[in-house]
């Protein structure tokens, strides 16, 4: 067993990591920027590096500072839980290279996977449907030559790609050439790699991903589905295990769990991954992409099979064979989670952090709760905003909206804006109780007429508040507005004010 084990993350992550180290008997190094010095992933930790100034560019990005700070506590193994260095191959090269354990796969196989044009390759030799496309990257001349084949609509997409940067639907000939140039000019700045290869346009998918699990002895599962298509801007809004649409179709689960393994296997995987598909409205279902990580919807995972993901890395990592077969996976009942951020639902979504004046959790029977936020503490304006991912569990999926509802309702943070009253909306909405979902659904449920502004009386509630506020730090002494507002709040109140 390891003795001692670094975090190369922060917020409800890093906190949801630790909680199972701790379970383990493994001490647990924390790394932190100067932002998160009060954070409570810093606070949980037994010991705990400081590695640089907010950017994460200078801090959770920078790979000789995590080594060091390894290093300097005798860390064993590092777990880089999701986003910042989870996905990066130099990363887990290097540690491997310092003698430390990467609690992940290999650095082969996040390259492979890394580039989506090599990922089809991997796929398409596996045997695992991919949607009609190229896997390599394509000349101008080569889409015209695709598109005349297969017609449009047509999908630019980034090689490099991910989160929807560098890609472009293409609706006829004419627009061809200037969405060509946009998406690869968009795939060189976010990704400095301008290639481009392309994919029929599915229209109105799904998003059900299969959770796989491998040990480093080329034993392989795979632990269900998750559905995923609500999405906003290309960000996991709601997430589900199972998918409304396996739990009706259940052979899905089957065909969809051994293509992904077959994927995976292809590329020599071993960890926890997740395989990404589409499916389209026939139930056919495409490879899309396949995340070398732990994801951040991975509770539904756990709370349906019952397993404890981050526990499995670890023995994984260790070199422990599996400690179940597929026959031993099974899945009982249903989950929800919901992605609670500092964002102001009203304002475009604008992310809104600032200092928590009062928290009340949800709490009781079948909620789950992975968060990093305290009353007094201040959310950073330098990170995602993501204060909390709330789950729920129950026996249906009926009884699981109710239950999330419920939760929502006990959910009481002050002192910021949040997305909680959004979610409340949602999960009445007629749609998603019927669970007709897809990619377009948030779209869809802002043009069927759910507010995207705020009542107008909150406004003068709001002006009140800010002059009440004022004439009391006036009175007692301090400049009026107090300290110094972050830039999201400032532009918050401005637009509110207007
Ligand atoms: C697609 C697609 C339709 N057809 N590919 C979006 C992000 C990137 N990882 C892949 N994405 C898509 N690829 C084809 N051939 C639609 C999307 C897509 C999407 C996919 C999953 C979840 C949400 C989405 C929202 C818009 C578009």
């Amino acid at each position: 067993m390891f003795r001692k084990v670094l975090i190369a993350n922060r917020g409800e992550i890093a906190v949801r990591v630790m909680r199972t180290l701790r379970e383990m008997g493994i001490t647990t190094v924390a790394v932190y920027s100067d932002a998160d010095r009060t954070s409570l992933h810093v606070r949980m930790a037994d010991e705990a590096e400081p590695i640089g100034p907010p950017p994460s560019a200078e801090s959770y990005l920078r790979i000789d500072r995590i080594l060091d700070a390894a290093r300097r506590h005798g860390a064993e193994a590092i777990h880089p839980g999701y986003g910042f260095l989870s996905e990066n191959a130099d990363f887990a090269a290097a540690c491997e290279d310092a003698g430390l354990v990467f609690i992940g796969p290999s650095a082969a196989s996040i390259r492979a996977m890394g580039s989506k044009t090599a990922a089809r390759q991997v796929a398409v030799a596996a045997g695992t449907p991919v949607v009609p496309g190229t896997s390599e990257a394509i000349t101008l001349d080569e889409a015209r030559k695709f598109a005349a084949e297969h017609e449009y609509p047509i999908l630019l997409k980034a090689v490099a790609g991910g989160g929807g940067k560098g890609m472009r639907r293409v609706d006829r000939a004419a627009d061809l050439e200037s969405s060509f140039r946009n998406a690869a000019s968009e795939a060189e700045r976010a990704f400095r790699n301008p290639e481009i290869y392309v994919e029929k346009l599915i229209e109105r998918p799904r998003h059900i991903e299969i959770q796989v699990l491998g040990d480093r002895h080329g034993n392989m599962v795979h632990l269900g589905e998750r559905e995923c298509s609500l999405q906003r801007r290309h960000q996991k809004v709601v997430e589900e295990c199972p998918s409304p649409l396996v739990a009706l179709h259940p052979e899905m689960r089957k065909a969809m769990g051994e293509a992904a393994i077959r994927a995976a296997r292809a590329a020599g995987y071993y960890n926890a991954g997740t395989v990404e598909f589409l499916v389209d409205e026939k139930r056919r279902f495409y490879f899309l992409e396949m995340n070398t990580r732990l994801q951040v919807e991975h509770p539904v995972t756990e709370l349906v099979t019952g397993l404890d993901l981050v526990r499995l890395q670890v023995e994984i990592a260790l070199g422990s064979r599996l400690p179940f077969g597929q026959e031993q996976v099974g899945w009982r009942g249903s989950a929800i989670e919901c992605r609670i951020y500092a964002e102001d639902p009203y304002n475009n979504f604008l992310p809104y952090p600032g200092k928590l004046t009062r928290l009340t959790r949800p709490l009781g029977p079948g909620v789950r709760l992975d968060g990093c936020v305290y009353d007094g503490w201040v959310v950073p304006v330098e990170y995602d905003p993501l204060l909390a991912k709330l789950a729920v569990w129950a026996e249906t999926r009926d009884e699981a909206t109710r239950r999330m509802i419920r939760a929502l309702r006990e959910y009481d943070v002050g002192g910021i804006r949040t997305n909680i009253g959004f979610f409340r909306q949602i999960l009445e909405d007629e749609e998603f109780r019927a669970a007709r979902l897809h990619t377009g659904f948030i779209d869809e449920f802002f043009v069927r007429g759910h507010p995207t502004a705020a009542p107008p009386e909150l406004r003068e509630v709001a002006a009140l508040a800010a002059s009440l506020y004022a004439s009391a730090s006036v009175s007692a002494g301090k400049p009026a507005g107090g300290s110094a507002p972050s830039r999201w709040l400032q532009s918050g109140r401005e637009d509110l004010l207007r």
